[in-house]
């Protein structure tokens, strides 16, 4: 069994599709280990971002993802990691498969409906950020 983190954002938040994700996510065969609904702060999504803090859409993506509550939770499931982002598509929801999660309920490459762990590594740095910050 592998873990990976997940986020619905604040775009799909606003949407109302909190539940058309999780049931998607939890008919794929994820099972949710934990989660929270909150609004991150500027200085916990510059951190939780920190690895694009060099690209030039940073200063956009801290304030998009603060713009409102997301809904984070971690996932277990054989192969999760991998098996989350094809459920989720590709990153610009414009060019998502049919029937992926961002071309379904996201609207563009910023305003993409949700964020996965892209591998081992960061699903380990995800999870702990989480459980430093909001499993309690
Ligand atoms: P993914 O979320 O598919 O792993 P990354 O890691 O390349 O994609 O980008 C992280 C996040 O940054 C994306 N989920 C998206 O919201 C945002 N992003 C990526 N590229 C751009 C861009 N060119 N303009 C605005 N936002 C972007």
């Amino acid at each position: 069994m592998e873990k990976t983190y997940t986020m619905i954002k604040p775009d799909a938040v606003k949407k109302g599709v909190i539940g058309k994700m999780i049931y998607r996510i939890e008919e794929a065969g994820f099972a949710i280990r934990a989660m929270r609904m909150a609004t991150l702060t500027t200085e916990r999504a510059q951190e939780f971002y920190a690895v694009h803090k060099e690209r030039p859409f940073y200063g956009e993506l801290v304030e998009f993802m603060t713009s409102g509550p997301v809904v984070m939770m971690v996932l277990e499931k054989e192969n999760a990691i991998a098996d989350l982002r094809v459920l989720m598509g590709a990153t610009n929801s414009k060019e998502a498969a049919p029937g992926t999660l961002r071309q379904c309920y996201g609207t563009d490459i910023q305003e993409n409906a949700i964020h996965g762990s892209d591998s081992p590594e960061t699903a380990q740095t995800e999870i702990a950020f989480f459980e430093k910050y909001y499993n309690n």
